[in-house]
């Protein structure tokens, strides 16, 4: 019993740059923070980080995507997806950070958005997923410092001046909470790149902002470079309070306990309404970072959609305390698939999309699932295949919360699978598989998954079989 999807209902993948390109030293690229990051720490067996201990990993080539887009976009035209997203690599564009522009790094994505517009996908372009140049770390410790919003901006002229012709939609920032909370924090052994540990929590609020600020004249900087009309976007991973039983009371609290004012979603609560919530200066205190006059207005620039990166959530219900909620632990059998922090809540998808349409007073905001998916332990068996039915349980499961959101008219227009392809998983660097096609890291070999054809035959009849 599920609903035709509408007509103009986005279909998409989504990845990363620095997740699948490889090519890391070739025409003129210099390193990101991931580069030296990722050589300096791997996952134990036992999940936590230890360093790497070896001078020159493999892991640099990624899924060598550099060279094999070719391959990777017909891949997506056989899929049937009408749009692709990934993201520009700011050190191949501006090596060091600031300064001269690298034409061979251009030309690497004018080759691309080539292919993709030869084969009728159209690209949907994030400008910064994570992969901070490492030039502007050593010289003023990147997001630590407000001169990054401003390098970043014209890092951003320099895209779109050269690219905008072809690009009609734009992303600035994927998930700020993951590239400066779990980048820079007193974590020992650190998540992300960078991975510097830094004196006080006020320091790590102060690096989320000078994001925002980057996100605020990222979006100028596109207004004002692109040679026509464009529609652009800011994406991040909310928390999503699922309430344990939709009754009145549960969905009350479940919005109650929706995250504005601090973590996850939280961070760009300024850049929808201009203002950090009342409830996080209130929580933050003396952690709270420092705001110059002016910085609000440039954060809360007009946009035209929010990207709802999407896995997983909490459950909540109402309960008789000073807050009215209650979040509930999961029992240590609750399903989960390939990783940690990956539990099995497919209504995330129906409730992200209700919460952030109900409760951020833009009804109008347009809203994509800009990333859902999930990793699992995919095999290739005797007959050459991955059978990875577990994934499909999981899409088809989340994609019946996009269904239900649709019935009910919440203003979400499209759905981007994370991911087209197998890919260095950040700080799991290979070990977890969140592809719907296979990749064998030996040989570069790509083998579409059992889910890639479940998503192709879904995307061809505008349904879920
Ligand atoms: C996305 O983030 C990323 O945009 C994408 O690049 C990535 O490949 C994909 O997810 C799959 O991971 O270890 O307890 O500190 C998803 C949001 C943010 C969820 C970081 C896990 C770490 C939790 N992720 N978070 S913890």
């Amino acid at each position: 019993m599920s609903i035709t999807f509408p007509t103009n209902f986005q279909w998409g993948v989504a990845t990363a740059a620095f997740q699948i390109e490889g090519g890391a030293s070739l025409a003129g690229r210099k390193p990101s923070v991931w580069d030296t990051f990722s050589q300096q720490w791997r996952r134990s067996s036992r999940g936590h980080m230890v360093p790497m201990g070896f001078a020159k990993p493999p892991h640099l080539d990624a899924c060598d995507h550099f060279h094999r887009y070719q391959e990777d976009v017909k891949l997506m035209a056989a899929l049937g997806v009408t749009q692709y997203r990934f993201s520009i690599s700011w050190c191949r564009i501006i090596p060091n950070g600031r300064g001269s522009v690298n034409v061979a790094g251009f030309e690497f994505y004018e080759r691309l958005l080539d292919c993709l517009e030869a084969h009728g996908i159209e690209p949907v372009v994030t400008l910064f997923h994570w992969d901070s140049p490492l030039a502007l770390e050593n010289q003023y410790g990147s997001w630590r410092s407000r001169e990054m919003a401003d390098d970043f901006a014209d890092y951003v002229t320099a895209v779109v001046t050269r690219l905008g012709d072809r690009i009609r939609h734009w992303i600035t920032l994927n998930e700020i909470t993951c590239f400066t909370h779990l980048g820079y924090n007193d974590r020992v052994p650190p998540e992300h790149a960078p991975g510097t540990i830094v004196p006080r929590w006020r320091d790590v609020w102060q690096t989320s902002h000078h994001a925002l600020l980057a996100h605020g004249l990222g979006v100028q900087a596109i207004r004002a470079a692109s040679p026509q009309p464009c529609r652009v976007g800011l994406v991040d991973n909310f928390g999503i309070t699922v309430p344990l039983s939709e009754t009145p009371a549960n969905i009350t609290a479940a919005q109650a306990a929706f995250p504005y004012h601090c973590n996850n979603g939280g961070l760009i609560y300024p850049a929808i309404t201009g203002q950090y919530h009342a409830g996080f200066w209130k929580t933050l205190g003396a952690e709270a970072p420092q705001v110059q006059d002016g910085d609000l207005t440039t954060i809360h620039q007009p946009i035209d959609f929010l990207g709802l990166n999407i896995y997983t959530g909490s459950h909540i219900r109402a309960a008789d305390n000073v807050r009215g909620y209650e979040y509930l632990d999961l029992p240590s059998g609750y399903p989960r698939l390939d990783m940690p922090w990956l539990n099995f809540f497919p209504d995330s998808l129906y409730w992200g999309i209700r919460h952030v349409s109900e409760t951020l007073n833009r009804p109008d905001l347009s809203l994509i699932i800009t990333e859902n998916g999930c990793a699992a332990q995919d095999e290739v068996n005797a007959q050459g295949e991955v059978l990875d039915l577990d994934r499909i349980l999981y899409l088809k499961q989340h994609l019946q919360g996009v269904a239900r959101a649709i019935t009910e008219d919440y203003p979400i227009h499209g759905y981007y699978l994370w991911s087209l392809l197998d890919n260095f998983e950040w700080s799991w660097a290979y070990a977890k598989r969140f592809g719907i096609v296979y990749i064998n890291y030996q040989t570069q070999q790509r083998i579409p998954k059992a889910s890639y054809y479940w998503y192709r035959d879904c995307i061809q009849a505008g349904k879920l079989l």
